[in-house]
This record gives C-alpha cells, structure tokens and sequence, in this order.
C-alpha cells in the first residue's frame, strides 16, 4: 500500500525569516526611518532585532537540526546598494556565505530579493510608484545575482506585493494626517504602485531567467481568503481583485506561485466586517481559523491558471505553543486536502523560524524558536521539534 502522507519527491519543507525582522541594525532602510518617526503604527523600533545578521549559522543549525530540508530568507537591498549605484561587495559575499552555509548544512535556499524594506534613497525618490523603479530593482538584481546564480533554486522576487501597495497607501495618508489602521480599516491600495510591482516583478523574473537560467522564479502573495456572506459574492470580487487578484493573475506562467495565508476576512454587503466577537483571536487580532490555508491554495490555484504553487508563509502568532501546533495540525490537514483534490503544492514554509519584529512591534510571537531579547539566545519550541520532525520522516501527520 502505497502511504498517502508521505511528501512528494522534491517537497520543499521550512520556515521563512526576512532580513529586516531578524537581522538588526539595518539603519540604511526606509522602514529604519519610519520606526524613529512618530507615527501610530510603531510601538517600537526593531533595533538589533534577533542580531542574525552575526547570528545566522546559530539559526541554520538549529533549523538544519530540527529536520528542516529548506530555508526561506532576504536579502537586504539598503545593504547592498546603500547609495544609488554603489554596491557593498562586503555585504554581497555576507548573504553569498549564507547561501553557501545553508547548503553546508543541508538545507535548500529560497531567497527573496524584497521583503517589504527599501534603501532609504530609493524611498526618497517615490519608491515604486516613481518612474523608473523597476529598472532600478533590475539594477540591483543584477548587482545582487553572485548571491543566487548557484547553489539556489528558488528565488521570489517580491513578498507581499499586495501588501506593499497597501503600505504605500497608508504612508500617504499619513503624510496628510490621517488616521491609519491595519487590523480595523486598512487602505485601499495604491494604483501606480501596483502597476509598478507587477512591471517590477516581471522585469525581475526576466532579470533573474538572464543571469541564472536554472533557477524557478516567483513572487508571494498575502491571501485575504475573503468569504462572502450570502449575497454579498460581487462585493467580495471587487474587494478582493484590487487586493490580491491583479497579483496572482501576474503570476500565469511564472515558474511557482508563493501563496501565504494565516486568517480569513468576511465580507458583507457594505465590505469586510470585523472579526466575530466570539472567535478566538491570535496575538494579532487576527481570526484563528487553520483552514485559511486551503482555501488560499484553492484560490491560488484557480486564479494562477494552475501555476505550482508552494506555501512561503503560514503561522500564528501566539504565546501558548500549544496552539501553534493545534493550529499548524489544521493548515496542514488543508493543505493534504487540496493535495488530494489535485492540486499541484510544491512545498511548505512555516512563518516563521524565530519570534522577530513584527513590523512596529515584538509582542506578537510567530517563531518555532524564541530568541531572548536580551541575549539573544535561542530555544527552540515544541512545535519546532514537532513540525521540524516531519522534514525528516518526510510523512504528513494526515493523508492526502
Ligand atoms: O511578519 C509578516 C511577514 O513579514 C509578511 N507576511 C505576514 C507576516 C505576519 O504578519
């Protein structure tokens, strides 16, 4: 009898980090500049972070450890082109031994070119809405390209540009003095920064493809999984195609599709509703509800036109590990689920490796691995231990 949990030949399995939210210091970067400007958004800044930047080896041999057979983290752009034009080699050769480590331990690289943060410069020149953005990103990936040409298989260009848009949004809005919530209202997206990513991510693939033929391109996006209350499925569509859909229709024909869920968002008629008051809620104010991911992978799959689709991010922030592990155990039942269904999921990627800024603040704790914010010292979960096991059994704890 064949086993049905067992993972698929090439399976990717790891967690995610990004270079701003563990690295510390990384004072060159806009997001720097906005944690020491007054704003409602910051509770505080990141500081020295989970000091990875000096303590990545410490990180991927835990994770190599755990059982972990992939690991997913950024590049820094404000390091590398701390001016326009003029590239760090020292900071160039520091994520080239990365990569180069992770394989010493055994684990496959998945790198980002951007996670969220830009050089301060590039900021101060419009960001992506102003021209000419995409060919500086290209710039900079060509500069960046001794990182990925070897020893990487996969590289996603852009994390969350639906994200991004929407912070380009708010940014503005708070410029003008207006009140800005992420977990209540958040803005609707910026439009010339959303034309710009998807000419941004398409210019990088074609980038990436030019000086590494080998490796798989694709881009990461934030699933909403918004569901509509009866009659409300029009509503749902416009909210959701600005939101999210233009990004994974840009993604038909791309090499795999990164599909990141954690919560659901409701819609009525009026547009998205608040969580319910009776449902238990994450230390991000966010809906727990495991099954997000299947839907998000459902959704991807029929919205891509079947692009492979592979899990960059998915977890929960809480304080009791017990329920990462509850909740991790749903998403992936999901996950088996759509797996059965024939969908084509080429990996998995807990967010994340270790309990990191969470944009604005620490409180909410997303790590398999909690890092002293003091020391600096890492101990390992339960749940890493658990989830890290199933890299090495290579089976599922349920069917698919
Ligand atoms: O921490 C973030 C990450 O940077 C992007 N995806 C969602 C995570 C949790 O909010």
């Amino acid at each position: 009898m064949p086993d049905t949990r067992r993972l698929p030949e090439g399976f990717l399995w790891g967690a995610s980090t990004a270079a701003h939210q563990i690295e510390g210091g990384n004072t060159n970067s806009d997001w720097w500049e906005f944690e020491h400007s007054q704003n409602p958004i910051v509770k505080e800044p990141s500081g020295d972070a989970c000091d990875s930047y000096h303590r990545w080896r410490e990180d991927m041999d835990l994770l190599a450890e755990l059982g972990f057979t992939d690991y997913r983290f950024s590049i820094e752009w404000a390091r590398i082109e701390p001016s326009p034009g003029e590239f760090s080699r020292s900071a160039i050769a520091h994520y080239r031994r990365m990569v180069e480590g992770a394989r010493e331990r055994g684990l496959r690289p998945m790198v980002t070119l951007h996670h969220f943060t830009n050089p301060l410069w590039f900021a101060q020149r419009g960001g992506w809405a102003a021209a000419g953005s995409d060919e500086l990103f290209a710039r900079f990936l060509t500069a960046a390209a001794p990182i990925y040409a070897t020893d990487v298989a996969h590289v996603c260009t852009i994390n969350e540009p639906n994200i991004v848009t929407v912070m380009a949004a708010a940014q503005t809005a708070l410029a003008s003095g207006q009140a800005v919530s992420f977990t209540e209202n958040p803005p609707a997206p910026d439009e010339a920064t959303t034309d710009a990513l998807v000419r941004a991510h398409a210019r990088a693939v074609e980038t990436v493809k030019s000086l590494a033929p080998h490796v798989h391109t694709g881009w990461s996006i934030a699933n909403l999984v918004c569901q509509p209350l009866p009659g409300s499925e029009d509503v749902a569509d416009s909210f959701r195609h600005p939101r999210q859909d233009v990004f994974i229709e840009a993604a038909r024909g791309d090499d795999w599709l990164g599909v990141q869920a954690y919560t659901r968002t409701l819609i009525g008629p009026q547009g998205r509703l608040p969580v319910p008051q009776d449902a238990e809620r994450t230390l991000m104010g966010w809906e727990y509800y495991p099954q997000a991911l299947g839907h998000a992978l459902r959704h991807s799959a029929s919205v891509s036109g079947g692009t492979p689709l592979i899990v960059t991010e998915n977890g929960i922030a809480t304080a009791d590990d017990a329920r990462r592990i509850d909740y991790t155990t749903g998403a992936l039942d999901s996950l088996a689920t759509t797996m059965r269904e024939g969908i084509d999921v080429r990996g998995y990627f807990h967010w994340s490796a270790l309990d990191n800024y969470e944009w604005g603040r620490y409180a909410p704790t997303f790590g398999l691995i909690a890092v002293d914010r003091e020391t600096f010292a890492r101990a390992p979960k339960p749940s890493a231990a658990w989830l890290g096991a199933i890299g090495r059994t290579r089976v599922l704890p349920t069917e698919y």
